[in-house]
């Protein structure tokens, strides 16, 4: 007993000294977390990926982007509604969740709220939207989010404080009477001209002070802790800077959220994000299916092809944001053949290339393993398809390389990297290499990790990849390293 405590504090004083904590078990720390770092909504979030938006109002009725707010709620009659059809369109293209505008500027609510009476209640359609859409989203296991827009055209008080109360209320029945919210998207547009309860004026508000953000913010926690609120500057998720469902070539899932405002947009700097940043804000990509956000006949041969879908897919997704896609229901009041066709389209594309990481059965050596022999942190984790485990290198180790074998020639040309968000993001820069005629010769190199880095290019043929860690600010702890094909 007393020789076998000897050996222990023996061991741990030369581990020590040697750069490496052991724990009293033999075991070493998991590398120490690198903050900024996610709260578990956004670990939730970040796992979804890809999910839509459906733009459905009077604005549907009228061919129009913006309503002014004076639109009778008569025109609002869907001929043929199945909140089915639009869910299951989502499911069938691999979204997990589906964003209702369940007010969008003109004021028109979709639900039959009871602090007005601009509704579908008094609509010839007469029934709760909201609660159809949010209902077969359960159905069909698909998280329901929520699009609320601040301004408000209609609404006789917008400008005045009266009008927070009234917008406040509305989110309270939206987070109190639809079941679970995964995400509540608040627009930046705000401001100008509109009907405001017939007043017809301008009406300018200043979208630093005028909706009193974390008072409202601080609603949602208390009534939902797991929703993720989206704006311009978040607090936990960031509009992307752009329309397009185009994330920076280096985006980071961090930004200073002092410098940032919802309605006050630096669309350079939300696109990159900042490094390292105050706070885990990651970014979302929105963008419709068609040229407008809402359903216009005139744009039925401008719906993007599946080919069109997939780039977006890896503009998005593939620098670590999230890729928000539009539907938006006809007049019918269902998703329209052409947008379900090409949203399968793409699924087809995306399941094709990602059923099989070709890197599957290799060996995985790696210059450095954290303590050594923890199976906790050991290179071959970044194949087991979880992003749990990981990879991770002792303390001072910020450099290091990860090679595979296949033992043969393989082919590939979409790379997948993962970090172990827990422990936030680590890695600034990576190379990959490929193993030609008796070198390594680097085919690729990246910036920002994150929760997933599709690294996509020419065709590679090679017995080996090697990863090389090219810059990191702490020792990296990466998750997953997967090689994919996509089909010809
Ligand atoms: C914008 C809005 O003005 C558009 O109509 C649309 O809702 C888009 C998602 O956000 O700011």
């Amino acid at each position: 007993m007393i020789r076998r405590d000897f050996i222990t504090t023996t061991a741990a004083a030369s581990a020590s000294l040697a750069g490496f904590p052991l724990r009293p078990d033999g075991q070493v720390d998991p590398p120490a977390p690198f903050a900024p770092l996610p709260a578990p909504r956004q670990l939730a979030w970040h796992e979804l990926e890809f999910y839509g938006f459906v733009h459905f109002t009077v604005n549907t009725f009228t061919n129009r982007e913006w309503g002014d707010g004076d639109e009778s709620p008569a025109i609002f009659n869907p001929t043929d509604f199945d909140a089915d059809q639009i869910v299951s369109a989502a499911k069938g293209g691999g979204m997990k969740g589906l964003i209702l505008t369940c007010k969008h500027h003109d004021g028109f609510c979709l639900w039959p709220s009871r602090y007005t009476e601009h509704s579908v209640k008094n609509s010839p359609f007469k029934r709760d939207v909201v609660k159809a859409i949010s209902a077969a989203c359960a159905r069909q296991d698909v998280r329901f989010g929520v699009y609320l827009s601040p301004w408000d055209r209609n609404h006789k008080d917008y400008g005045t404080p009266e009008y927070l109360v009234y917008y406040r209320n509305q989110l309270r029945e939206l987070l109190t009477e639809y079941g679970p919210v995964f995400e509540i998207f608040f627009d930046g547009a705000n401001g100008g001209d509109g009907y405001y309860g017939g007043a017809y004026e301008r009406r300018e508000i200043d979208n630093r002070t005028y909706y009193d953000w974390p008072n409202t913010w601080q609603i949602v926690r208390d009534l939902q802790p797991n929703t993720v609120l989206f704006s311009d500057a978040g607090p936990d998720i960031r509009w992307v800077g752009n329309e397009r469902g185009i994330a920076g070539e280096t985006c980071w899932a961090t930004q200073n959220s002092e410098d940032f405002a919802p309605g006050h947009a630096d669309e350079a700097r939300l696109n990159r994000g900042d490094r390292p940043g105050t706070h885990w804000v990651p970014a979302e990509c929105d963008v419709s299916i068609r040229p407008g956000w809402f359903y216009h006949k005139h744009e039925d041969g401008q719906v993007k092809t599946p080919q069109q879908l997939v780039d977006l897919y890896y503009s998005s997704v593939g620098r670590g944001a999230s890729f928000l896609l539009n539907l938006p229901p006809d007049r019918r009041g269902r998703i329209p053949d052409t947008d379900v066709a090409s949203l399968q389209g793409f699924r087809r594309i995306i399941d094709a290339t990602f059923a099989t990481n070709l890197a599957a059965g290799a060996r995985v050596t790696a210059s450095n393993w954290r303590g050594g022999r923890d199976r906790r942190f050991a290179p071959a984790n970044v194949l087991d398809g979880s992003r749990i485990t990981y990879w991770a290198t002792d303390d001072g180790v910020r450099t290091p390389t990860l090679v595979l074998e296949f033992g043969h020639d393989i082919g590939f040309n979409v790379v997948r990297l993962r970090e172990h968000l827990p422990l936030g993001q680590r890695v600034d820069a990576v190379g990959l290499d490929q193993w030609q005629n008796g070198d390594w010769v680097e085919f690729r190199a990246a910036t920002s990790i994150g929760n997933c880095r599709l690294i996509r290019g020419p065709r590679i043929t090679t017995s080996r990849v090697r990863l090389r860690v090219a810059q990191a600010t702490v020792c990296p702890a990466i998750a997953e390293v997967g090689l994919f094909s996509e089909p010809s």
